[in-house]
């Protein structure tokens, strides 16, 4: 990336004191429940940023106002809370228009950040490999592109990130040309990193290794349960964060009678991925729908099972994986009491209980994997005992 957004995209990050953050969720009047855990997601984000919530809005609304998004008298009552707070950050649980975003910043006297530059902020953070950081600079730029047009503003201005002011300013076509000019260099690049990894797949591959991929909402212990799984030495990075790892790691293993397989972690979902990160990412996720299994792991202690495993449906079927076959499983067993196992088991009785913590279930989870993809119902524990 250039230096000047690069420099805008990721100050944030480099602030030494916590920034004050107000969050403002916002929905359709039928949608309560998910604006609500949207919200608390958010301040999860915001939180896995570096900011510090200071204050927390909501409004439902029949129809989103084309000005401010919300209604303005909510928005004159966030910004007072701004002066109050003395915060100088307001991100909105929605995407902004480039006028949305410039008459709120006018009426607050803050800046005014979305979930998707929110996303993209913590994924610039956290890409590690070249390829990731590449598809990080590829979103960060379409995100901006189309924000651009409208009113006129300095371009550091717009990609500037919570804590950052914009120095200077240029003419908006030369800024649309560069930034069109730099994702183009940046496509041909990463179509150079991608035929490196395709020819260590096909490696990979040779041997009849069977593909599993672990899928799931971000958090839910993927990359725990692929280290508790391949019990390699070369862990991969675990933290109870928001997208703690973003590139995929692989890890041979022998399945119970000694067949191979590879198992390969994958990047987080949330609800509402900015789609300039899809389609950037799309080089990494396009291991998904070339898996043989996908292992789709969710949270059992989450109170929004439901919830996310809509997003990971709507996720796979964006990514033209959704007729792979599928083994799901519940995460994180040992924090559930006696109650919420049995109503687990209940709810959800093709889905077997596991522990990448503890071990519990495991033994059983390599068995279902070593069946054939096809294979219609789950081992259960007397399948084990045979
Ligand atoms: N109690 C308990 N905690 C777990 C278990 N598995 C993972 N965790 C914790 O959950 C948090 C997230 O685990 P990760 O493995 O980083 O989750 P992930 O799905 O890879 O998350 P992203 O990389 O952010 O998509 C960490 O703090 C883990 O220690 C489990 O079986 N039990
Ligand atoms: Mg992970």
């Amino acid at each position: 990336m250039s230096n000047e957004s690069q420099k805008g995209f990721t100050r944030f990050f480099e602030n030494k004191s916590l920034e004050r953050i107000i969050l403002v969720g916002v929905g359709l009047k039928r949608e309560f429940h998910a604006m609500e855990s949207s919200l608390s997601e958010l301040e999860r984000l915001a939180e896995t940023a570096g900011g510090d919530v200071a204050e927390k809005f909501y409004q439902l609304v029949d129809h989103y106002h084309p000005a401010t998004l919300i209604g303005r008298g909510k928005i004159l009552e966030i910004a007072s809370a701004c002066q109050r707070l003395k915060s100088s950050t307001v991100i909105f649980d929605h995407d902004l228009t480039a006028a949305q975003q410039k008459n709120i910043e006018s009426l607050c006297r803050a800046k005014a950040l979305d979930r998707s530059r929110l996303i993209l902020d913590i994924f610039a953070k956290r890409a590690q490999t070249r390829e990731g950081k590449i598809q990080v600079e590829i979103a960060q730029l379409s995100y901006l592109l189309p924000r651009l047009t409208g009113s006129w503003r300095g371009f550091s201005q717009q990609v500037g990130g919570i804590g950052t002011r914009g120095p200077g300013e240029r003419k908006l076509e030369y800024e649309k040309r560069h930034i069109q000019l730099r994702i183009r260099r940046l496509k041909n690049d990463l179509k150079k990193v991608k035929s490196s990894r395709e020819v260590r797949r096909k490696n990979r591959i040779e041997g009849n290794a069977k593909q599993i991929a672990l899928i799931g909402y971000t958090n839910a212990g993927k990359s725990t349960l692929l280290n508790a799984l391949s019990k390699s030495p070369k862990t991969v990075y675990v933290d109870d964060k928001l997208f703690a790892t973003l590139d995929p790691h692989s890890r041979k293993i022998r399945l119970p009678k000694g067949a191979p397989a590879v198992l390969t972690d994958t990047v987080g979902f949330i609800g509402r991925l900015p789609t300039a990160l899809i389609a950037a990412f799309h080089s990494t996720l396009e291991e998904i729908p070339q898996a043989d299994c996908l292992l789709i792991v969710s949270d059992a202690n989450s109170k929004d099972i439901e919830i996310q495993d809509e997003i990971v449906i709507k996720t796979l079927e964006q990514l033209k994986a959704a007729n792979v076959p599928q083994i799901k499983i519940l995460n994180k067993a040992d924090t559930l009491d006696f109650q919420k196992r049995a109503a687990l088991n209940l709810r959800y009785p093709n889905r077997l209980l596991v522990s990448a913590k503890t071990g519990e279930g495991l033994a059983l989870l390599l068995r279902q994997l070593e069946k054939p993809s096809n294979a219609p119902a789950f081992l259960t524990h007397q399948d084990l005992i045979k």
